[in-house]
């Protein structure tokens, strides 16, 4: 099965609108300088910065996508965002169930099926993050805590289009850790096997991996098997670096 890769940067509370716009509009002229690349690109930026940059950025191939979103539509929910809103901002994709948000804000499972279905309706390519801590690797659980958080947080109605798993171990995020590619090939696998049933056309689900991904290590991870791409956070804030990243694979 031919997956063609996808290379998301999460910008994650980074960046002012004159950050944002200076960052996408370079990686938009790169983009269209390279001509025809085996890859997408995409962009989440913080949600203010949305409208310039999905302005900014409207006649690029250059994707943007949302870091989280409501479960619903409209309505009593002060501080949250709609998925129309995102797609109203010039989005294709939403980061949903990020391990932060899953620490920082106590998402469970069942919230992030609801936001990818609430996503979904409107749309957008949910991007269903999952990973285990490293107590749950060191004591041996990490396939089951993985396969667990995949089995909750993908709704009914899942396809290979409209959603993404992307991989982030936990110990791996913003610490310099990486998987190595061992771990990272029999984690993929796992999670292929686990969406078997799960999802139609399994074989077609990106994968991503994420953690710690950069220019010097992109290369042998984005070689493995099963792996379709990455999310990348703080490398992704790098017009540079983001770019030497997706022209790896
Ligand atoms: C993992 C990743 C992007 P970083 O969260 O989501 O961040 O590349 O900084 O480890």
């Amino acid at each position: 099965t031919e997956r063609r890769k996808l290379i998301a940067g999460n910008w994650k509370m980074n960046g002012l609108k004159a950050d944002g716009l200076a960052l996408a509009s370079d990686l938009a002229g790169r983009l269209k300088g390279a001509g025809a690349v085996p890859f997408d690109l995409l962009v989440c930026p913080p949600f203010p910065l949305l409208f310039p940059v999905g302005e900014a950025i409207k006649d690029s191939p250059l994707a943007l996508g949302g870091q989280d979103c409501a479960p619903k539509t409209s309505g009593a929910h002060t501080g949250d965002v709609a998925p129309t809103m995102l797609t109203d901002a010039g989005c294709r994709y939403v980061i949903l169930g990020h391990s932060e948000r899953r620490a920082d804000h106590a998402e469970a499972d069942a919230l992030i099926a609801a936001k990818a279905a609430a996503a979904h309706k409107e749309g957008l390519i949910a991007i269903v993050c999952v990973g285990e801590t490293e107590a749950q690797r060191d004591a041996g659980q990490a396939d089951a805590v993985v396969s667990g958080q995949l089995a909750g947080s993908i709704p009914a109605g899942a396809t290979a289009a409209n959603t993404v798993i992307a991989y982030e171990p936990v110990w791996a995020i913003g610490t310099g850790k990486t998987a190595t590619p061992d771990d990272v090939k029999a984690m993929h696998a796992n999670i292929r096997a686990t969406l078997d049933g799960k999802i139609a056309d399994p074989a077609k689900v990106l994968i991503l991996y994420g953690g710690s991904v950069k220019p010097g290590n992109a290369a042998e991870l984005m070689a493995v098997e099963n792996v379709d791409g990455a999310l990348v956070g703080g490398a992704a804030l790098k017009a540079d670096d983001f770019w030497a990243i997706a022209t790896s694979c």
